[in-house]
């Protein structure tokens, strides 16, 4: 043990007289326990190292109070007489009542509604000529991470299928250290400045008078924010795109959107932006959909990521990187790389592969994870470092000092969640929350009392690049940050004719719920400036003159931008809903369950009543009735044959579920007499994505097929007349 004590040993006997002048310890310190009375292990904590329950578990099977004590009844309080008043003398109402009344802690500002899980990166080992993080580096290392994923506007129970930007937080547990990459599902921010983001957040969030709209950003002080800061522009294209309102948390991209400046074993220095590929492609919810889902089930991405691990769907999403080089301008192809309002298309920078995140386990407990896990954009190790972004530069602050608040003290590094997978001796000392017991006298530097002990790493520690810095000081933007409109054109021209038209409809719902004619006219006039052709369309929709558009930039679109698959992608965790009645044809389940069940689909069986459906011999659970269940839970629905007639084929809640998954341009089916089914809900004959007849095992293929592009495009195409 050295004199600072970095030392977790229990039962350590201090030997006098290892430290002069100190005064001798007459006994040894008592054994060290966690929080819940259970003791450490040697080497570790009880459950991590050598078995044991966990000592942050619960212990023991009596109930006790905070300090061991049983109880001997918790339903009655201690009251003068079964008729009388309550007595001060109850320790146990309390200490309940007490610690209840403390149960909550500020939720976060932005972020506040997230979901996260635990799990694994490993490193394909081509990024070693780019960076020295061996986390990286180095082929096949594998390093724990935690995510948490969230939406910005909304409080901590709003309902997750909102438009809004999506946050996609990671932490990586390196051997050199923590790691975040506190990213977005955006690559771009509506501000190029951090002094700006009290005024976004505050004209997003809901109006302070009323607090309404919760979560939403439809409604006239965001609006009036975005069309007064034209560099709004770019990001509001994404956040009305189909990339505003995700299929899941499992089919998003993620986005470092700062540039990082990445420095390699020998010492050369790259310009870098981070992203997050998911293996299951990127997937959205129509707009109808999304809303039906805030209702319906509002807590649909956290279920989602929930039972896709349970079902050991394990989500994955590869790392990638644009690496550019590190010019003395900061830019590459004429893209200024401190501009965070600009991406930099990866066709003229590919995005190279450098590893493997697979997501497999969800939290023990919501609280003490995802509640508590505190990302901070300043976390970095050897080999990865911030660039003069001035976004980035404001966030370096932000993030520190919001958990002061957020988490009670400077001690939120020791919250199981937060904890390094490092060696951690930093001489950072007491404060609010302290449960490291430190031992030993020194914590200062230099020491002479512990050999100067712990000390400095100037070979292998993190060292900032040194890169110079020079200018007068000022409050101003560089000059490369002034075109607002030529990325919101390329991402619009980028957009296939149904995404135009999704984006079209986002505009006008969001305006068209403004109630100020002045904040209108001026989004009109910046959307005219991304295209005349948007700004016309979006003008006819709220009834509105269109302003004069000026003469168009000239882009060459990015084709990777576009989310319209051009071939069916993974399947997994996909879900089939199958409508089947009592006497008919159950078969279908089964069928379609040995075709795609092995690619992860989940076939679930939806009937008029719960518990069991019987046909003859054969009978199947019940999953969802059709009170239970809505259109927003299935990618496909099939209608078994023999349910015509019947109470399942003839409820009107069939005809909502069918019409519903007709104009979101899911897929459909009918076997046989389902067919009659479909035809009362109004399905048109021969639409796009529309499957009648097949017996199941013949169905599978086609439904696999429809499922891996996401949606009938072309029926979406129809209904949107494009
Ligand atoms: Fe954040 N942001 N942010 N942000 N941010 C927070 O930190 C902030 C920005 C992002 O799941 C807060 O712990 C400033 C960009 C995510 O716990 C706070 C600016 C990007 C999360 C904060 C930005 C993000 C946060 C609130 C400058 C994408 C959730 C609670 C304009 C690259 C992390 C907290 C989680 C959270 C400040 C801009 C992503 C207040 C000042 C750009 C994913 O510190």
């Amino acid at each position: 043990m050295t004199a600072n004590g970095t030392s977790n040993d229990a039962h350590q006997p201090v030997p006098g007289g290892v430290v002069p002048g100190a005064p001798a310890p007459r006994t040894a310190a008592p054994a060290r326990r966690g929080p819940t009375g259970c003791p450490f292990h040697p080497g570790g904590e009880a459950g991590e190292a050598g078995g044991g329950p966990d000592p942050r578990a619960q212990a023991g099977d009596r109930l006790t109070t905070a300090q061991g004590l049983r109880v001997d009844d918790t339903d009655h309080s201690l009251t003068a007489g079964p008729r009388g008043p309550l007595l001060m003398e109850d320790h146990h109402f309390r200490e309940k009542i007490t610690h209840f009344d403390h149960e909550r802690i500020p939720e976060r500002v932005v972020h506040a509604r997230g979901a996260g899980a635990h799990g694994t990166f490993r490193a394909y080992g081509n990024a070693a000529s780019v960076t020295r993080a061996a986390f990286l580096a180095e082929a096949d290392r594998e390093t724990d991470v935690f995510v948490r994923f969230s939406t910005v506007l909304g409080s901590r129970g709003s309902a997750d299928t909102v438009r809004d930007v999506r946050g996609f937080a990671t932490k990586f547990y390196t051997d050199e250290g923590v790691f975040d990459l506190v990213g977005n599902n955006m690559p771009v921010f509506f501000i190029q400045d951090a002094v700006k983001f009290p005024d976004i957040i505050h004209a997003g969030k809901p109006h302070p008078d009323r607090e309404i709209p919760q979560a939403q950003s439809a409604h006239d002080t965001f609006w009036d924010f975005i069309s007064s800061h034209t560099e709004s522009t770019h990001m509001a294209m994404w956040a009305m795109s189909d990339r505003g309102i995700p299929r899941s948390y499992r089919t998003m991209e993620g986005f470092g959107v700062h540039t990082f400046r990445l420095q390699a074993a020998d010492g050369s220095t790259s310009l870098v932006k981070f992203h997050w590929k998911p293996v299951l492609g990127v997937h959205s919810q129509v707009w109808e959909e999304a809303q039906i889902t805030q209702g319906a089930d509002p807590d649909f991405h956290r279920r989602d990521l929930a039972d896709a691990i349970d079902a050991g769907v394990f989500p994955q999403w590869e790392l990638g990187l644009q690496v550019m080089p590190d010019t003395p301008d900061e830019t590459f192809e004429g893209i200024d790389l401190l501009d965070p309002t600009k991406i930099v298309p990866e066709e003229l920078c590919p995005v190279q592969r450098v590893g493997v995140m697979t997501l497999h386990a969800n939290p023990t407990n919501f609280f003490a994870e995802t509640e508590q896990v505190a990302f901070h954009v300043d976390h970095l190790v050897p080999g990865i470092h911030v660039t003069n972004d001035p976004l980035m530069q404001g966030r370096l602050f932000s993030y520190l000092d919001t958990q002061l608040t957020r988490l009670g003290g400077p001690n939120f590094a020791q919250l199981p969640i937060n904890r390094p997978h490092a060696p951690v001796n930093d001489m950072l000392r007491d404060g609010m929350h302290q449960t490291a017991v430190h031992s030993g006298v020194v914590a200062y530097k230099p020491n002479g009392i512990d050999d100067d002990r712990p000390v400095a790493s100037p070979e292998d520690g993190f060292a900032t690049v040194p890169t110079p810095v020079e200018g007068t000081k000022v409050r101003e933007n560089p000059v490369s940050f002034a075109d607002h409109f030529t990325q919101a054109r390329l991402f619009w021209l980028s957009l296939s004719p149904v995404e135009q038209a999704h984006e079209v409809e986002a505009y006008t719902f969001e305006l068209g719920k403004c109630a100020s004619d002045e904040v209108r006219a001026r989004m009109l006039a910046s959307l005219a400036h991304v295209d005349d052709d948007l700004s016309r369309r979006v003008a006819v929709g709220l009834g509105l003159e269109p302003p004069e558009a000026p003469e168009p930039a000239d882009v060459e679109p990015s084709p990777a931008l576009s989310q319209r698959p051009s071939e069916p992608g993974r399947v997994d965790g996909r879900v089939v809903g199958v409508v089947v009645a009592d006497g008919g044809d159950l078969g279908v389940v089964g069928e379609l369950r040995s075709a795609l069940g092995e690619e992860g689909v989940v076939v679930r069986v939806v009937a008029a009543h719960g518990g069991e459906v019987v046909s003859g011999s054969a009978r199947e659970t019940v999953q969802r009735t059709l009170l239970t269940t809505r259109s927003v839970e299935y990618d496909a629905v099939v209608v078994a044959d023999g349910t015509a007639g019947t109470p399942a084929g003839t409820d009107p809640r069939v005809v909502v579920l069918l019409q519903e998954a007709f104009r979101h341009g899911k897929a459909i089916a009918a076997v046989g007499t389902g067919r009659d089914v479909l035809v009362a809900a109004g399905m048109p004959d021969g639409a796009p994505g529309v499957t009648l007849g097949d017996p199941g095992a013949a169905l599978a293929p086609t439904l696999r097929d429809a499922l891996g592009m996401h949606r009938s495009w072309e029926r979406l195409a129809m209904l949107a007349g494009t």
